[in-house]
């Protein structure tokens, strides 16, 4: 039996099972006593066993995890990200709470996030594109393109970079990765026109190697994204339109939610934050404060 440590990353994940790329190729490692939290993106250390397989031995330190978690379960998705690419389409609608929730994520766990609107050869596309004028005017950015023409401004975004991709289910992702890594040969499915969703195509997440450097990273699709893992006060700092405002309010402690002086409330008066940023801020907190009152 060979006893060699070798260094690898976690190219794919799939319930307590995975598979780490190694110097000496891909290992599949199955997870032992309590590893269920490895990610793809993750760099670790593997004992190879023999006839390709292996055990994870170490797991290194992460430069950033990307995770979801509500009262009940904390999911893990990706670690070690360059890039989040939120995607989204005209069709099947998408949901802005979710979009922005994923922008949150990535800004708590300092991973540049970048919105892709897919299927920009739909006539919804203008329409999808002028839904997220709000999030554009407060910085973020949002390239709009179609999966099935040309992907070449995005293929110049990924280069170099760990990319993870995310969204609601039938937006393209795994077309995308199709686009920009051939060789990936991803399964994608149309989308329900009765239900107007997708059909959870992707079933697990997996990394897979660009040719201009760098990788892409496919998961299934999401139906809705706690982030109960942070806190009150964390979830309060991710928003950067509110960073001018914060520690404004007459209350130092003020929750910004209708007592007198708030200079968020004061912001959205004349018009400098988009109310439903502060409605978002609310159902978060209340989201975290409901599971602060359970245990996992
Ligand atoms: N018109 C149009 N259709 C697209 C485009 N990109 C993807 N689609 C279609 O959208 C449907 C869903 O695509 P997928 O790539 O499977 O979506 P996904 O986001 O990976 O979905 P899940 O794996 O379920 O999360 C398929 O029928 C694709 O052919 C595009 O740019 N234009
Ligand atoms: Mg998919
Ligand atoms: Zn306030």
């Amino acid at each position: 039996m060979n006893a060699k440590l070798l260094p690898g990353r976690v190219v794919s994940a799939h319930g307590r099972s995975f598979v780490v790329e190694t110097a000496e190729g891909p290992l599949r490692c199955a997870v032992r006593g309590r590893r269920g939290d490895i990610v793809c993106g993750d760099a670790v250390r593997v004992r190879a066993t023999g006839g390709g397989t292996g055990v994870v031995d170490a797991l290194q330190p992460r430069k950033n995890l990307l995770a979801r978690a509500d009262a009940f379960r904390h999911k893990a998705i990706a670690a070690n990200l360059d890039l989040l690419l939120i995607v989204a389409a005209a069709e099947p609608e998408f949901s802005l709470d979710l979009v922005q929730r994923c922008l949150l994520a990535a800004e708590i766990q300092d991973i540049a996030a970048l919105i892709l609107v897919n299927k920009a050869d739909l006539p919804g596309h203008p329409d999808a594109m002028a839904r997220l004028a709000p999030l554009a005017a407060i910085g973020c950015e949002v390239l709009g393109l179609s999966a099935h023409g040309d992907v070449n401004a995005l293929r110049a975004r990924l280069t170099g970079k760990t990319t993870l991709m995310i969204g609601q289910s039938g937006m393209g992702k795994s077309s995308l990765l199709n686009a920009l890594a051939p060789q990936a040969r991803a399964r994608v499915a149309q989308i329900s026109t009765a239900l107007q969703s997708g059909r959870h195509t992707t079933t697990y997440t997996a990394l897979h190697a660009l040719e201009e450097h760098g990788a892409l990273v496919d998961s299934p699709g999401l139906q809705e994204f706690a982030l109960a893992q942070y806190s009150p006060a964390e979830l309060e700092r991710a928003f950067p339109d509110f960073r001018p405002y914060l520690g404004q309010c007459r209350f130092r402690n003020c929750l910004h939610r209708g007592e007198p002086g708030c200079a968020l409330a004061a912001a959205e008066e004349t018009g400098r934050l988009w109310p439903a940023r502060r409605q978002l801020l609310h159902r978060l907190q209340d989201e975290c404060r409901f599971a602060a009152r359970r245990t996992y």
